[in-house]
């Protein structure tokens, strides 16, 4: 048995209300694959030398990434270790909402998630399927020229706290693509309310509660989820953390009193500089504004290249500009912001309407091949 949404069929509509995602919790992820409820791999932008070749140390300081696509279970546990609220009727990573939103925008790819809904809380949990990414020539190394520009572009804090070393050394250091800061983000799409998580490359400025000291504490202590019980991590945590942590353990919904700090997080991409009347250009602006949107980030830093991977210019974007900065430029034909968020306002209606219709715990798969059309598959 399947359901299908085809794109060709969305009824035009006024763009959905979207509320500001909103942190609830944050973790890191350590080289050897380890979580942690803490910072420690948060990193600050400042902006790398002009010209930087992002070939340089390939591929001998470079860890290629091991650690595979996550479970969306890893999620699950961060927020219960740091007893946050999960109530939500959808939880995933917003890589995999991206997906869903910008299909209409690769009609030649194709992918697979798996969804199941919880039979106690009623929450859909998605997660990746199979994969079957295809690869192309090269891909190795331009992969590494996107890690490398995150490597040259941040320090390991604010600036004023950093030696000359932190800054000077960068292009030198390894590239270890694993170590990941994840920030966890709630609200509303349309009707649809989310629980998204999502890597964050850096912060553009500071993150608020954390400061120069707590951050270097949180890097000393150990509080890995593989490791340590509960109550160990918090006696663990410096005293900064931990109230950040009482703070979580009382909250229902989001605290209006904390400042958000999704808005201070910076996205951090690469790209070969192309003209905006490109509409390859034009696309992959759009998906960059999608994924950081997605998690509420407010800004997008973009390492122009050439051909053989020497940065040429680098550009400072505030995310919400973005669909503004194509819009001049869009063809009658072209997907823009608005369109793509009429569709992920129904493709997430018509998913809950159709997960709904079997019993809690049913297996889904979520296919797009190519057809303009998403299929869900119900497995028994
Ligand atoms: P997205 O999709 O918004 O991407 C955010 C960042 O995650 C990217 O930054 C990459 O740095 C990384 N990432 C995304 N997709 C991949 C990928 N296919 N391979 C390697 N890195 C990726 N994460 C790892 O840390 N190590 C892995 O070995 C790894 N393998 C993955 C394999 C597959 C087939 C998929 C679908 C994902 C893989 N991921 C891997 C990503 C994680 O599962 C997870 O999605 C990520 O930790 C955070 O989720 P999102 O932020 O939602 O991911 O976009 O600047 O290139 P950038
Ligand atoms: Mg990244
Ligand atoms: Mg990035």
């Amino acid at each position: 048995m399947h359901y299908e949404f085809a794109f060709y069929q969305v009824r035009p509509s006024s763009t959905p209300s979207v509320s500001e995602p909103f942190e609830i919790a944050s973790y890191s992820m350590a080289e050897d694959c380890s979580f942690h409820l803490d910072d420690r791999q948060l990193r600050y932008y400042y902006p790398p030398l002009p010209h930087s070749d992002l070939n340089s140390g390939y591929p001998d300081k470079y860890h290629p990434p091991k650690a595979g696509a996550h479970p969306i279970s890893k999620v699950k546990d961060v927020l219960d270790k740091k007893h946050v609220d999960q109530k939500a009727e959808l939880i995933t990573w917003r890589g995999l909402i991206t997906k869903i939103m910008c299909a209409p925008l690769y009609p030649k790819s194709q992918w697979e998630l798996k969804l199941r809904m919880d039979a106690e809380s009623g929450t859909i949990f998605m997660e990746e399927g199979e994969s079957s990414e295809t690869t192309y020539e090269n891909q190795d190394r331009m992969c590494y020229w996107g890690y490398k520009f995150e490597v040259i572009s941040t320090l390991p804090t604010i600036w004023d706290a950093c030696s000359r070393s932190d800054i000077e050394e960068r292009d030198n250091q390894p590239v270890i693509p694993d170590e990941q800061y994840c920030s966890i983000v709630k609200y509303h799409i349309g009707r649809t309310r989310l629980i998204l998580a999502g890597e964050v490359d850096c912060v553009w400025d500071s993150k608020p509660g954390v400061t120069p000291d707590s951050d270097v504490d949180s890097k000393v202590n150990d509080d890995s989820l593989k490791s340590q019980t509960e109550g160990q991590q918090e006696e663990n945590l410096p005293a900064s953390k931990r109230r950040k942590m009482d703070d979580d353990n009382d909250s229902t919904d989001p605290s209006p009193t904390v400042e958000n700090p999704s808005p201070h997080y910076c996205e951090l991409k690469t790209s070969k500089k192309q003209p905006l009347e490109h509409v390859g250009m034009r696309r992959k602006l759009l998906k960059f504004w999608a994924q950081s949107y997605l998690l509420g980030i407010g800004t997008i830093v973009i390492g122009f290249r050439n051909d053989d991977g020497v940065l040429v210019e680098i550009k400072e974007l505030p995310t919400r500009q973005i669909p503004n900065l194509l819009r001049p430029y869009a063809k009658p034909q072209d997907w823009t912001a608005n369109r793509l968020l009429v569709v992920l306002e129904q493709e997430l209606d018509w998913l809950k309407k159709c997960v709904q219709k079997h019993p809690p715990n049913t297996k889904f798969t979520l296919q797009y091949s190519a057809n303009g059309k998403l299929i869900l598959r119900v497995h028994s």
